[in-house]
């Protein structure tokens, strides 16, 4: 157990949270989450701007540990979808996570491994979401400014996005008339 990690702050106008361990997701690592193929193409030769950073706090490795950490997904869209996370169910799938949504405008696709089970649920300033185990999850923001929220697992939960390479989740979520909408793949 690390005792330095017992405490810690975060600062959401610095998008920071103690001595976390920062990974960084462009626009280019995420050739296989947009439907829009062209848009998506046709985006990157103009820029490959930070799409989400994510920020992890350790503090022990043990059975029953926790980790958490800091999202921050920025605002944006390739075509009519929105800036989104990679997505991906625990490697070890019983893991739930908790998602406390802290500032700006999102929400969270959920669907079950072994059912047709499907949820788009806000997440937001104000928001939480609980999500079970057996669960591929996947954040977009669809408001205008950074989305930041704080996600607990399982410190053993790890992850598994490899599962999801080929589907990539079996629905999208497109703005339609102003508004998230989810959509059934084809
Ligand atoms: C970890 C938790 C989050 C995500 C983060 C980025 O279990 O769900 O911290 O890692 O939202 O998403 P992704 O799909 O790139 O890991
Ligand atoms: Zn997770």
């Amino acid at each position: 157990m690390d005792f330095t990690l017992l405490a810690t702050s975060y600062n959401l106008d610095l998008g920071s949270i103690g001595q976390g361990q920062r990974t960084e997701r462009y626009l280019s690592d995420l050739e296989t989450c947009f439907y829009d193929l062209s848009s998506y193409q046709q985006h990157l030769l103009h820029a490959n701007p930070l799409v989400y950073t994510v920020s992890s706090i350790e503090p022990g490795q043990g059975d029953g540990d926790l980790h958490y950490g800091l999202g921050v997904l920025y605002p944006g869209k390739i075509g009519d979808e929105y800036f989104m996370t990679k997505g991906h169910y625990h490697a070890w799938r019983p893991a739930a996570e908790v998602y406390i949504g802290l500032r700006g405008q999102g929400m969270m696709l959920l669907e079950q491994e072994h059912s047709d089970q499907v949820e788009l649920l806000p997440l937001g300033a104000g928001n939480i979401v609980y999500v079970p185990g057996h669960t591929a999850h996947r954040t977009m923001n669809t408001g205008s400014e950074p989305l930041m929220y704080i996600g607990v697992y399982p410190a053993k939960a790890g992850h598994d996005y490899q599962s999801l390479a080929k589907t990539n989740f079996r629905h999208k979520v497109v703005e339609r008339d102003g508004k998230p909408t989810l959509i059934k793949r084809s």
